[in-house]
């Protein structure tokens, strides 16, 4: 689906306003300082495109954004995504790969809404979403407790939240928003009730961490990618927070029984094996929410950038014992 695999257009956003604590701006520095972007380079093969600078978006952020339908910064949301579209659809319309780094998961309304027309217009297709996190991120303003809208951005997406006012996501237009039937999440287990009856009214397939213990992480994968079916365009929303908190202390919402690294690795080489992903989000790195000290900022950063990595075709273990296989046969 992509004209130039080898091409990754990097998005780097440094948007907090989508929920209350502030420090998941500084994640997109980090994990380029960590090294990120030049073993993408380096050890991958990648040719960046971007403007190497992370964005904070401060022209868009107004002094003034009282809450509307509830909303916490409703604004400046709605206009920082509205901007991360349109860099994201600018890399997506060239059929390069797009990475995007948060920032809080609000932004996915930017990314997936950017990917999404993209890929109409080039493809004349609908693409899927994968949406790896502990939570379902599918709170309409009204079903939302905390009005904070990274709760909200899949409401927005799949069009089952509509607002005619273009400051508040009424530039969303059909083009931008993906089907239900085409959205799959991952490592669910901590929905709020509202969500749960939103998923369940409208069939939407999810694996939580219940599906996970029951079935293992490979027949989990299988299921997933065989609702989705081969050939369909994938963007991939990873959401750290997915991860156990033992591997990814800093996020704002951590929730513990959830993913080992290992197995969030795993759910992003499943996916670049696919050979359909055209875009991979990862979001809710918080630097400065670090446990005791410092340690686990680091170990969060060291474990998103690995989640990037195999989701842009890291070999690792798996993949080195099939090749040994084949040079026996051989
Ligand atoms: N469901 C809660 C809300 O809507 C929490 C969302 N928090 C997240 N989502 N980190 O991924 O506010
Ligand atoms: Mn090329
Ligand atoms: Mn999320
Ligand atoms: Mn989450």
């Amino acid at each position: 689906f992509l004209s130039h695999p080898e091409e990754l257009g990097v998005v780097a956003v440094g948007f907090s306003g989508g929920q209350c604590k502030p420090g998941v701006d500084a994640a997109p520095s980090a994990l380029i300082e960590s090294g990120l972007l030049s073993q993408l380079h380096s050890e991958l093969g990648y040719k960046l495109h971007g403007d190497d600078q992370v964005h904070l978006y401060t022209d868009l952020v107004p002094a003034d954004d009282p809450p509307f339908r509830d909303m916490k910064n409703p604004r400046a949301v709605s206009s920082v995504t509205k901007r991360i579209a349109d860099q994201v659809y600018t890399h997506a319309k060239e059929g390069r790969l797009v990475l995007t780094l948060g920032g809080d998961h609000s932004i996915a309304i930017g990314t997936i809404g950017g990917t999404a027309k993209a890929i109409r217009e080039r493809l004349g297709r609908e693409m899927a979403v994968i949406w790896v996190d502990a939570h379902a991120d599918i709170n309409s303003p009204e079903s939302s407790a905390s009005g904070n809208i990274h709760g909200m951005p899949v409401s927005f997406l799949t069009g089952l939240s509509r607002e005619d006012n273009e400051d508040f996501f009424g530039w969303l237009r059909p083009e931008n928003l993906i089907s239900v039937k085409k959205l799959v999440y991952i490592g669910l287990r901590d929905v709020d009730p509202g969500e749960k009856r939103i998923l369940r009214e409208n069939g939407i397939k999810a694996f939580s961490m219940f599906d996970i213990d029951r079935h293992g992480i490979g027949r989990v994968m299988e299921m997933a990618l065989g609702h989705i079916g081969t050939d369909t365009p994938i963007h991939l929303s990873f959401d750290v927070d997915a991860l156990d908190p033992m591997w990814a202390p800093s996020t704002g919402t951590p929730v513990r029984g959830g993913l080992t690294l290992r197995e969030g690795d795993y759910i992003c080489e499943c996916v670049h094996e696919t050979g359909s992903l055209v875009a991979v989000d990862l979001v809710e790195v918080n630097p400065s929410l670090a446990p005791a000290n410092d340690i686990g900022a680091h170990e969060t950063v060291r474990a998103g950038c690995s989640l990037v990595r195999c989701a842009l075709g890291e070999i690792t273990s798996g993949s080195l014992v099939y090749e040994r296989r084949v040079e026996r046969i051989h």
